[in-house]
């Protein structure tokens, strides 16, 4: 494996932040303990093992519901300033609304976001990661527009209990996923398909819960405890495939980022306007009386406009686009094509793959990503809440994933010195590996390998752990020669 040469000046800024991050779902277990109620994973999971790898389940995952002592052991090991992790809207609030909070639960995050600060680890919490209540799922979930109160009033529960020490939060994270990819190519909870219908609705009603939330913070709560709220969307950087597709590539960028962002950071606020046209025609041609793209009133547009105080981005990969011909097949959105915007998605063949499916490594995608938000959206703080790579290779010499930190690191550290754009912090996805969705245990995102055969699920660092530490320590990517040369 080649070496990095030893340049100098690889420093990251002061005050530059790295962390690790999970989500409840995928790490801690303990799915029906206490008072806790399903959420849609639980329930997912169950009903149809058929969806997921080995017909895995979170049920017990790393158990960090009993093993989290450990989990801030390795983060203070790695010299982590910050631990992502997510909240289960379950296990606090059982009944989905703020008529009743558990005891156990409250203690659960009490215990966790305390022993975090006292190894001077900071908590960045993420309030919703996918797992929604299956009470609130059974009342329509996030198609129905009611969900949005039901969030807010989640999310006020949440900033009474732990905002007194918890200063960055995520209200959602990646509502492509859990609408898109769940409403039209199914394989997220809940698993109904309404592609081009439902995927519309939730992205709607995620704005609004985004917003509502981040109102609740504004009104009740932000002069006291000073904390900064946004939101986590993922984007693949898409690439024009040859330089004649660069406006189907600009309108695949305005339906993965801008329908997430550009209600939330543009400075007009409402959906990305060359989408919202082509949806509304398309309806139109379909013989629809109105656009299945479902309308922002002005004053949605008002409340949800400017909902942020840095804004949260996770990238994994890239995709080339090009238009699609007359007839030909388009495969689900976002993962192949997108019809309603007569798009294809591809790879180039030299973006090596990764070990799932999805997943083709291009680390200059993230810093024209960066560049493309600032370009968008103007010079916004950025926390990276999501960078890592999928990764088989046996347990502990992970050299793909050491190679991923380093090339992603080094394009983050050219978008703050050559583009100017204000990255915050970084952090790696993910501290340990975890039920990985529909791949369940099979795909592996960890700096530390868990042994899911032992009831212990021990938890032994990988080279990438070791190099991160370093990184971390060193506040500098002049690190570590030794552990690449070792690989
Ligand atoms: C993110 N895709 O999700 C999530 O935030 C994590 O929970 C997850 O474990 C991580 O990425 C790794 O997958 C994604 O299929 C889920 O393109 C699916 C996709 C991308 C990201």
């Amino acid at each position: 494996l080649s070496v990095c040469a030893v340049l100098g000046g690889r420093h990251f800024p002061p005050g530059f932040m790295f962390g690790a991050a999970s989500a409840a779902y995928q790490v801690e277990g303990a799915w029906n303990i206490s008072d806790k109620s399903l959420s849609i994973w639980d329930y997912f999971a169950h009903t149809y093992p058929e969806k997921i790898v080995g017909n895995a389940t979170g049920d017990v995952a790393c158990d960090s519901y009993n093993k989290w002592k450990t989990d801030i052991e390795i983060a203070s090991e790695l010299g982590l300033h910050f631990y992502r992790f997510s909240i289960s809207w379950t296990r606090l609030m059982p009944t989905g609304f703020p008529n009743y909070i558990s005891e156990d639960g409250k203690r659960y995050y009490n215990d966790l976001i305390n022993l975090l600060l006292e190894k001077r680890i900071q908590p960045v919490v993420t309030i919703y990661h996918f797992d929604l209540p299956q009470s609130l799922q059974d009342l329509g979930g996030w198609t129905n527009p009611l969900v949005a109160d039901w969030f807010a009033n989640y999310a006020r529960v949440v900033f009474s209990l732990f905002g007194d020490r918890v200063k960055i939060w995520i209200t959602l994270n990646e509502p492509i996923t859990f609408c898109d990819i769940a409403y039209n190519v199914g394989t997220q909870a809940p698993g109904y398909i309404s592609p081009g219908v439902g995927n519309y609705i939730c992205n709607k009603n995620t704005m609004l819960a985004h917003a509502k939330a981040y109102r609740v913070y504004d009104k009740e709560f932000r002069s006291k405890q000073k904390g900064k709220v946004s939101i986590t969307n993922e984007i693949f950087w898409l690439e024009a495939d040859t330089e004649r597709d660069e406006e189907a590539a600009e309108k695949a960028r305005q339906l993965m980022a801008g329908m997430y962002c550009h209600p939330i950071f543009s400075k007009q606020g409402g959906w990305p306007p060359v989408i919202e046209r082509i949806i509304a025609e398309k309806s139109k041609q379909e013989g629809l009386p109105y656009s299945r793209l479902p309308t922002f009133t002005e004053e949605e547009i008002e409340l949800v406009k400017g909902t942020y105080d840095f804004m949260g981005f996770n990238y994994y990969t890239a995709r080339t686009v090009r238009e699609a011909k007359p007839g030909e097949e388009i495969g689900p959105w976002p993962f192949t094509g997108a019809s309603d915007i007569d798009i294809i998605l591809g790879e180039r063949r030299d973006w090596k793959q990764a070990d799932v499916w999805w997943f083709y490594i291009y680390p200059e995608g993230i810093r024209k990503q960066l560049a493309w938000l600032k370009e968008e959206y103007g010079d916004i703080e950025i926390l990276i809440t999501e960078n890592g790579c999928a990764s088989s290779s046996p347990y502990q010499y992970d050299e793909v994933r050491v190679e991923y930190y380093k090339d992603h690191l080094e394009q983050i550290l050219l978008s703050i010195n050559e583009d100017r754009v204000r990255v915050m912090g970084y952090s790696v996805w993910a501290l340990m590996d975890n039920f990985e969705w529909n791949d369940g245990y099979s795909v592996k995102f960890g700096m530390y390998d868990v042994d899911f055969r032992d009831p212990n699920r021990t938890r032994t660092p990988r080279a990438s752990a070791e190099y991160y530490a370093s990184v971390v320590k060193s506040h500098s990517l002049d690190v570590n020669n030794k552990i690449i040369d070792e690989l």
